[in-house]
């Protein structure tokens, strides 16, 4: 034992200098104090997954990584913050992929409608080569894409009336995403789309600058968009990502220990995320219930209806420079559905 000892101390003397001349700052992982913004509650899901990711990456490094999560939009809209990332004056944040597609236009594929027919086709399509491409496209801009979370699938809420069928989103003031996808598809259905940052929107609802939104039934609960909206139609209209990003100018100062540390706790903390937020998905219908809104289902047919009705979104959405990527989605769609 005792020569083990000292022949793996020898070999660590021998070794040392060499590894502090050549690899030292890859192995080094330092102090490293991460401000990570986000724009729900701290109660939401987003911000349960937060607090897990803090803990990950504190447990991975020994705590040198001290990890601060800025709840409520309190570092600014996802916008705001991604600017941030590029500039370097903050280190990380999470927010909907649909605010991205001013930096790389083709995140808007995934919010065309009705592309995933369920998560398990949006993991695969997301953690697959697709998803990794859109990724690595952030690396010219100054962004680095960690992972995906599950933000989840779109439904409607107004305080105007019930919606059944198309028509009854006539004229409805709609908030939607930054995003020109969104808008387009909101306009065919006869909505009058505004564009607003999230951190705008419980007061644009409580003021009734506009009369609805839409978003998944865990942010409607956590925001407490209940308070302000009467009527929820489930209409799982799209799809909606999270994406983990990092500031690529602090990412690149990292040594190699320490992106280790980061990828791999955005692994672990997408894991965590996508099992939580689908838990709470499935107890948040009733909880709105129980705050007293009037909640429907669209029928098949209604569903089919609208699939009809936004295919031209499609067609503009290739015309517009998007073919390719649409093409890639699909192809990708197709076979996780194999
Ligand atoms: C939205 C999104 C939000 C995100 C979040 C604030 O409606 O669904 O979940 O932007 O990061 O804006």
């Amino acid at each position: 034992f005792r020569k083990l000892l000292l022949a793996t101390g020898l070999a660590a003397a021998l070794l040392a200098p060499v590894a502090a001349a050549t690899t030292a700052s890859a192995q080094e992982v330092k102090t490293r104090i991460i401000r990570f913004g986000y724009g729900l509650s701290e109660s939401s899901n987003q911000g349960r997954a937060v607090k897990f990711l803090a803990e990950e990456m504190s447990k991975r490094s020994g705590g040198k990584f001290k990890m601060k999560g800025f709840g409520d939009a309190s570092l600014g809209s996802d916008i705001q913050m991604q600017n941030a990332l590029i500039g370097g004056a903050q280190e990380m944040m999470v927010g909907s992929t649909a605010t991205l597609v001013g930096i790389v236009k083709d995140f808007g594929v995934y919010d065309l409608p009705f592309l995933f027919n369920n998560e398990k086709e949006a993991d695969a399509v997301l953690d697959g080569p697709f998803g990794e491409k859109l990724l690595k496209a952030l690396n010219d801009k100054g962004l680095v894409g960690l992972v995906y979370w599950e933000n989840g699938f779109r439904n409607l809420t107004n305080s105007k009336r019930p919606i059944t069928k198309i028509e009854d989103m006539g004229g409805i003031k709609l908030r939607v995403m930054q995003n020109p996808v969104y808008i387009d598809m909101f306009n065919r259905f006869g909505a009058n789309a505004v564009p607003l940052a999230f951190s705008e929107l419980f007061t644009a609802l409580e003021t009734g600058t506009v009369d609805g939104q839409e978003n998944p039934v865990t942010t409607i609960q956590s925001s407490k968009f209940y308070e302000v909206q009467k009527y929820l139609t489930i209409s799982r209209h799209v799809y909606s990502p999270w994406i983990v990003l990092a500031s690529k100018r602090w990412y690149d100062g990292l040594s190699a220990d320490e992106k280790k540390i980061l990828n791999e706790s955005a692994v672990a903390s997408r894991e965590f995320e996508r099992k939580d937020s689908r838990d709470a998905s499935a107890q948040s219908v009733a909880y709105l219930k129980e705050k007293g809104m009037q909640i429907n289902e669209l029928s098949p047919a209604e569903l089919d209806r609208m699939r009809e009705m936004v295919k031209p979104a499609f067609d503009k959405y290739a015309a517009e420079g998007g073919a390719d990527v649409l093409k890639d989605i699909q192809a990708a769609i197709a076979a996780a559905r194999k």
